[in-house]
């Protein structure tokens, strides 16, 4: 099933650039794009992924989002002068032209356009296009911020014709607002717009009004617009996270959209002179991978801003890695948002609660509350950089390790007649010359095991295990006879090696025999349709889902919005995935929550399955080995009580995980709405 990354790239879109001063465009430089491609280079990267040649777009293309006034303006500026680009410039803000811009622009927003022919006719699962100039500040009539075709608007107009695409999601993560996309699907209900952005109560570039959190979209538009201001820079991996958990993902799976486009600038990078956010570059493997269970995998990026030479290349790196299916590597530092983020993110929530069922039960703030905090961070926000110049203290941080993958992907330990999925390995304990451990597990933990099969599986269970950890192979799948008694002995193997955290997500009523956790080494998570009498502790959660895990909209919302934050947060370094035999979720909600759960742990993660539940190996296996899950389809809304009980949940674990966080001051009684 795996199918191919794309990246297209070609140096003619480095030979344009700024002939007079301007400082705000200085830092719009040819290197962007060479250092980018070099750093791929470098990583081995291009050599892994599938290049497409770019085209020039047609102005049939173009003029389905620009107008065929600005489309002839435009096409003037090859023919004109130094003074007459320079004049031609001041009619626009923060741009600059030159005399191969225009050709340049057309090659840009081709190779979208070729990036999402390559995706929707299959040719690669997905793929990244290096582009210059950027795209997504221009409008209909004008150039503005660097850009002058609106490229990822272009390929959105492009592929609802083309391919007939009922719904395109746009995920906008450059720092800036793009609000040239905005505009142009403000009123469409089929193109959903995610922007965050740097806004600092309007007071950064482009400083619009319609760049705040109540611009939700227009007429039958409405709700298909987001917009997330950051009102303070120094924004961290938290609070990037924190915002796909509760409010990109849960819609974006609602809205369920048949392409995801990214406009992918990383001026959100630490280091970046525009942004001055905090985020580190191993950040943008996991917005990757957390967008890569969308749309069946069809994810096409395309660079927009970032000018940090440094973060830059390192933060594309991550990203087209994580494209090619590499495991993320393990999250640094997430100790929970800001105030400052919460506050962006309850708004955000508050103003698209009625317009996204996986947000209705968002705890709704009286806005007369919003405006007056507005006001007095705005003032004190004045104070601060009042006669403050630019500082010049350089940001500093390590250089993301290099993500070398186990040479095995995915292990299986299967019983004799069951088959080998294509692609795994069959792995049992007894082809390992190093049974030293294992020897010394038959002493400790085993004398009661009788049966001499269950000894033997868990003997290999134990093995693959230590093999994960030595990243030897990187995750896998076992199906035994009794899920319960493995998954005991797998946290008693966990609780005695010394750096393990191991996360385990069971799935099913099967009762859960009570586990020593408080030692913080296990954080158990359970999703089932039975309530849970006893107060569980921090490390022992029970999700209860009145239908299971059988309502798929439901169920993944809560993996989304509760168990996501919860795993980022503890940051285990083994995951343990146990279906039992009563689960009742179907395939694509659980395909959905097996390739999520490989943002963890680096990839590792053992997934136990009964044996009667042998007809879901082939499609679990194709999860750990990297392939899209299907989607989830356009659901009916998850039941309203669920709903509120995962809310309430998420009130009461707040307290000790401050991913699960969605309010800024827990005092203010907005808990529960009645
Ligand atoms: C920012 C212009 C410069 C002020 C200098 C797709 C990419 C971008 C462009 C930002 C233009 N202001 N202090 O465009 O969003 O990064
Ligand atoms: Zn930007």
């Amino acid at each position: 099933m795996k199918m191919g990354t794309a990246l297209i790239y070609d140096e003619e879109m480095t030979k344009y650039k700024l002939l007079w001063v301007d400082p705000a465009c200085k830092i719009e430089v040819p290197e962007r794009l060479t250092v980018s491609y070099d750093a791929l280079i470098q990583n081995g990267l291009t050599d892994r992924c599938v290049s497409v040649p770019v085209r020039e777009a047609t102005d049939a293309d173009i003029l389905q989002v620009h107008s065929e006034e600005y489309l002839e303006a435009v096409k003037k500026t090859p023919y004109m002068t130094l003074e007459d680009l320079k004049e031609f410039t001041l009619q626009y803000g923060d741009v600059y032209f030159h005399p191969n811009i225009y050709h340049c622009a057309k090659l840009a927003a081709g190779a979208a356009l070729q990036l999402v022919d390559s995706v929707m006719t299959g040719k690669v699962r997905n793929g990244m296009a290096l582009v210059r100039p950027p795209g997504h500040h221009s409008m209909r009539s004008a150039a503005n911020g660097f850009c002058v075709f609106n490229n990822v608007a272009i390929a959105a107009r492009y592929a609802k014709q083309k391919y007939g695409l009922k719904r395109v999601l746009i995920v906008d993560w450059d720092v800036h607002h793009g609000q040239g996309v905005q505009y142009c699907f403000e009123d469409d209900p089929s193109v959903l717009y995610f922007s965050w952005h740097r806004y600092e109560h309007q007071k950064f570039w482009p400083q619009l009004r319609e760049s705040d959190y109540d611009s939700v979209g227009k007429d039958k538009g409405a709700g298909f617009n987001i917009n997330v201001p950051w009102n303070q820079v120094g924004m961290k991996n938290s609070d990037y996270l924190s915002l796909f958990c509760h409010v990109l993902l849960p819609v974006a799976y609602e809205f369920c959209p048949d392409l995801v486009l990214v406009c992918a600038g990383f001026d959100s990078a630490i280091g970046d002179p525009e942004g001055k956010m905090c985020a580190t570059p191993d950040i943008f493997a996991h917005l990757t991978h957390l967008l890569m269970n969308l749309a069946g995998g069809k994810l096409c990026a395309v660079l927009e801003g970032g000018y940090n030479l440094t973060s830059l290349p390192q933060s594309v790196c991550q990203t087209v890695q994580t494209l090619l299916g590499d495991p993320a590597p393990r999250p640094a530092n997430l100790d929970g948002p800001c105030e400052s983020a919460l506050e962006s993110l309850h708004c955000v929530r508050s103003a698209h609660r009625q317009y996204w069922s996986s947000l209705k039960h968002a705890a709704d703030l009286p806005t007369s509350d919003i405006s007056t905090k507005r006001i007095k961070l705005a003032e004190e926000e004045e104070g601060k950089s009042e006669n403050g110049e630019e500082e010049t203290s350089e940001e500093v941080w390590p250089e993301p390790l290099k993500r070398v993958p186990p040479p095995i992907r995915t292990a299986v330990v299967l019983p004799d007649g069951v088959t080998c999925p294509d692609g795994c390995k069959r792995f049992s304990s007894l082809e390992d010359p190093n049974q030293e451990s294992v020897n010394k597990l038959r002493e400790t933990l085993l004398k009661a095991e009788a049966d001499s099969v269950a000894l033997a599986t868990l003997s290999s269970l134990i093995a693959l295990v230590e093999k994960m950890e030595k990243n030897e192979i990187c995750n896998g799948l076992a199906l035994v006879a009794d899920v319960s008694m493995a998954m005991m002995r797998l946290v008693q193997h966990a609780a005695t090696a010394p750096h393990s955290r191991l996360l385990v997500v069971c799935v099913g009523d099967e009762v859960v025999p009570s586990l020593d956790t408080d030692d913080g080494k296990t954080l158990l998570v359970q999703f089932s349709s039975k309530e849970s009498d006893k107060q569980k502790s921090k490390y022992h959660i029970n999700v209860c889902l009145k239908k299971g895990c059988s309502d798929a909209l439901g169920f993944t919302q809560a993996v989304l919005s509760l168990l996501l934050p919860l795993g980022y947060e503890y940051d285990p370094s083994l995951v343990l995935l146990v279906r039992m035999s009563d689960s009742g979720v179907c395939d694509s909600a659980w395909q959905q929550l097996t390739g999520l759960l490989l943002g963890l742990a680096q990839g590792r993660t053992l997934v136990l399955m009964q044996e009667a539940e042998k007809a879901r190996v082939g499609l679990t296996a194709s999860s750990l080995l990297g392939d899209a899950a299907p989607s989830l389809g356009q659901l009916d809304a998850p039941l309203p009580e669920d709903v509120e009980a995962l809310e309430r949940l998420r009130h009461r674990l707040q307290a000790d995980w401050k991913l699960l966080q969605t309010t800024a001051a827990p005092d203010t009684g907005r808990g529960d709405a009645p």
